[in-house]
């Protein structure tokens, strides 16, 4: 029995010495110790000892156990440290490799022209106004003197979602707004999305983008709309751009004007841009109607104001000569990388 203990003590050592894993420990200890393992089959067999024999080999078998128990602690201790180390060794990451480059994006053309545009009229000290793209009929056309069965209120041009409320389709809802809301002096422009009936081709999107502009003070003239679109002109299109304006018809402006500029290709001459024309139609202005005015509560008798609209697609697609509008709309890398 002696030798069976002795023998048990020497392979335990031999095969945890031996021993690849943490995983495997459990095993070794089950074999040895556990309740069907050697040590306790020996120790089974003490009954047929005699009484001198049973504290001796008793002795002994425990000092066995103890030696396997403290030899699987240690190879456990041995063993967590060098997976560590072969885990930290795997682990170390060369910081002075190149790192793979992103590529920098840039701005979308149309996001360029919305920014010069804010950056202008900013300098001239007006305030960025916005509103709802969802609007109230009342807001979108009755209040801008476009009554029930005006043509633009027409469902074959705006998206309606009920009888009396829709997508808005310009960005003048949102001056009613200020102008219910506050007094005059009144200096803002109101860029946002605006939405249209229209089916999809080279010049038309059923949501295109609108900067408007309002000025409502005492004593401001037309002369004061020229003054500021000259400005606003040379701004954005250099220092030598003329503007002139036409006598048009806006149901919310009296009087009302489209204003051209100097075709800033040919500088007037004319060429392919300007089809010719020396000029470029870019937005529509006029004085503020009375009757818009006063259903804003806007005493028309000390105040006046002028407004103007412009759409950014079609600045955008003039001042990068862009000639497909859906070109704006399809984020084709090819095209956004020019700019
Ligand atoms: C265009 C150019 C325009 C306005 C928009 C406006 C807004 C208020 C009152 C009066 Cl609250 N006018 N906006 C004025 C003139 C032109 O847009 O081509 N629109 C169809």
């Amino acid at each position: 029995m002696k030798e069976q203990l002795n023998n048990i003590k020497v392979q335990a050592e031999k095969e945890l010495a031996s021993i690849p894993s943490i995983l495997e420990l459990e095993n070794v200890r089950l074999k040895y110790l556990g309740k069907k393992g050697e040590l306790t089959s020996v120790l089974r067999g003490m009954g047929a000892l005699s009484s001198e024999e049973r504290p001796v080999i008793g002795q002994l078998a425990n000092e066995v156990r103890e030696f396997i128990e403290g030899k699987l602690e240690d190879t456990k201790k041995e063993l967590t440290k060098k997976e560590r180390t072969l885990r930290l060794q795997n682990e170390i990451i060369d910081v002075t490799i190149p790192g793979k480059g992103k590529g920098l994006g840039k701005k979308h053309p149309l996001s360029i022209v919305l920014d010069e545009i804010k950056e202008v009229f900013i300098g001239m000290g007006y305030e960025i106004a916005e509103g709802p793209e969802i609007e109230k009929e009342y807001y979108n056309f009755e209040a801008l003197n476009m009554p029930f069965g005006h043509p633009a209120r027409d469902t074959q041009d705006t998206f309606y979602i009920t009888e009396n409320i829709l997508l808005r389709t310009q960005t003048s809802p949102v001056q009613i707004r200020v102008m219910e809301n506050k007094k005059p002096p009144i200096k803002i422009i109101c860029p946002g999305r605006v939405y249209r009936s229209d089916a999809v081709d080279a010049t038309h999107s059923p949501i295109f983008h609108q900067v408007e502009g309002l000025v409502i003070d005492k004593g401001v003239t037309m002369g004061d709309l020229i003054g500021t679109l000259q400005v606003f002109a040379k701004s954005l299109f250099g220092e030598n751009t003329k503007i002139r304006l036409r006598p048009h018809h806006f149901p919310f402006t009296e009087p009302s004007a489209e204003v051209d500029v100097s075709c800033w290709t040919c500088g007037g001459k004319g060429c392919r841009m300007c089809k010719n024309e020396g000029w470029v139609e870019i937005l529509g202005a006029g004085m503020v109607h009375p009757k818009v005015l006063e259903v804003c509560g806007i005493d028309t008798e000390v105040y006046s104001g002028f407004a103007f609209g412009l759409g950014v697609e079609r600045t955008a697609m003039g001042r990068f000569n862009i000639d497909d509008l859906r070109l704006l709309y399809e984020n084709d890398l090819r095209f956004l990388k020019q700019f």
